[in-house]
């Protein structure tokens, strides 16, 4: 374990590097003082370095790539953050003093462009992927270990699922992923779990152009389970296929007549990385399109940003035959992986949603309401639509009009519903809307 040592970098800028305990205790601390409207950040980054160094790493530290990576940390961090570095291939970060959650995002997608650059020595090339997991928390209800060991969790659970990085906002009191896969498992077989429809709506007509269908456990055995954890569990534990299929199957089944009905164009569902690079997945989707009387275009497929660009080769197919057989696809979460619209232009995507991250808080904070409005200048050039997800408040909703996003996904309309409120609600929505 290193000892707290203060670096002193070209740029001037000093940072102590802190042993894992002395990490833990400025966490202790910093929680004690948090101030009522601000945010702890800790960062746990999972770091996998090219096999030529990992075999020196073997023999000892590599200690100019630990170097050079403390640098490039450094020029992004300030001198009251603080870093550790318990073993080559992992760093703890502590970010406090923040005053929205988006800050917080934007900093882990910044550190982790950082150390995806590969690292010169001599003619040694060294390639670095990193993972990350962060947990944000803005209360005192939780101590330093519970925090860092779920963001540890959270960066193994980016790494499985293939994505960057994933994200919590802490209430304390977590359980652990083996005790999240046991409860899930009886659920999944003893059929507690649901599915729960969030109506997509055109901003300009507030007509409902889709409905997003998500997981849901109708009775949690435990708070900390929500359906981030569920989802990310499942995709540790093997089961994400199970709970995916449960997802389309019943969400196809409860909504083949309501889609007609109401008019509503399209029945959005998750579908994760792994399941993309499956070749029978388009078979069995079409399948499931026959069983239940709804046309592939009647079928959407959200898949997460970072998902679509791992193992691009393998997905470019399937998406293409996807795209072929009439099914749509859009980029979840927007805005949390490589943010290269450029790059994903390529894709046969015609949709983007925008991360509620960088959406709830357009109404207070002027740079999330640049971010959201250039990501949907872009996207509109390149001819895509544009969803925001996470709205909550008129304010937000006027704030997205005017930016000239296309739809919305939020609160302000609607939470997730079952079934049976979702056409109470359409029925609402329907009569005091459209004419
Ligand atoms: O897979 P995706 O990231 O599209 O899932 C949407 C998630 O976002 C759902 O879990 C849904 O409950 C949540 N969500 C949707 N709208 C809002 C909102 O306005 N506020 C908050 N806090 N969460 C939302
Ligand atoms: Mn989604």
């Amino acid at each position: 374990m290193m000892e707290d040592a203060s670096l002193n970098f070209v740029d001037g800028n000093a940072l102590v590097i802190s042993s894992a305990a002395g990490l833990l205790a400025c966490v202790e601390e910093k929680l004690e003082f948090l101030a009522p409207s601000s945010y702890l950040a800790i960062i746990a980054i999972s770091l996998s370095r090219s096999d030529h160094i990992e075999a020196v790493l073997r023999m000892g530290r590599s200690e100019k790539v630990d170097h050079q990576i403390i640098k490039r940390l450094s020029s992004l961090l300030k001198a009251e953050d603080h870093l550790a570095i318990p073993s080559p291939n992992e760093i703890w970060i502590v970010l406090s003093g923040l005053s929205s959650e988006s800050l917080a995002h934007i900093a882990v997608i910044n550190l982790l462009n950082v150390l995806e650059v590969p690292i010169t020595d001599g003619d040694t090339v060294c390639s670095l992927q990193a993972w990350a997991g962060l947990a944000l928390v803005n209360s005192h209800n939780t101590t330093s270990i519970s925090l860092v060991k779920t963001a540890i969790n959270l960066s193994e659970q980016a790494r499985a699922a293939g994505r960057r990085y994933t994200a919590s906002l802490e209430n304390g009191n977590v359980l652990s992923d083996n005790d999240i896969a046991q409860h899930l498992t009886f659920a999944l077989s003893h059929n507690l779990l649901s599915v729960a429809y969030q109506p997509k709506i055109h901003i300009a007509s507030k007509k409902v152009v889709g409905l997003e269908a998500l997981i849901r456990w109708n009775d949690p055995p435990h708070p900390s389970i929500g359906p981030e954890a569920l989802v990310s569990t499942a995709e540790r534990y093997g089961m994400i296929q199970d709970l995916t299929w449960y997802v389309v199957n019943t969400a196809m089944r409860e909504c083949a007549t309501t889609l007609s009905k109401f008019g509503i164009a399209t029945l959005w569902v998750n579908i994760s990385v792994s399941m993309l690079r499956n070749e029978k997945l388009p078979a069995k989707l079409r399948q499931l399109c026959d069983v239940w009387g709804i046309e592939p275009q009647k079928l959407g497929l959200e898949v997460t940003e970072s998902a679509l660009l791992t193992d691009i080769e393998r997905s470019l197919s399937t998406l293409n035959t996807l795209v072929q057989m009439g099914f749509h696809l859009a980029i979840d979460d927007f805005g949390t992986g490589y943010s290269s619209l450029a790059y994903l232009r390529q894709l046969p995507v015609a949709e983007i949603k925008i991360d509620k991250v960088f959406v709830k808080d357009i109404a207070t904070s002027h740079a999330d309401r640049e971010i959201v409005q250039a990501v949907t200048d872009l996207a509109h050039r390149f001819g895509m639509v544009v969803v925001a997800e996470g709205a909550e408040d008129s304010d937000t909703l006027r704030l997205l009009a005017d930016i000239r996003c296309d739809q919305v996904q939020g609160y302000i309309f609607s939470k997730p519903l079952a079934i049976q409120n979702l056409l109470a609600w359409l029925k609402h929505h329907e009569a005091n809307h459209v004419c």
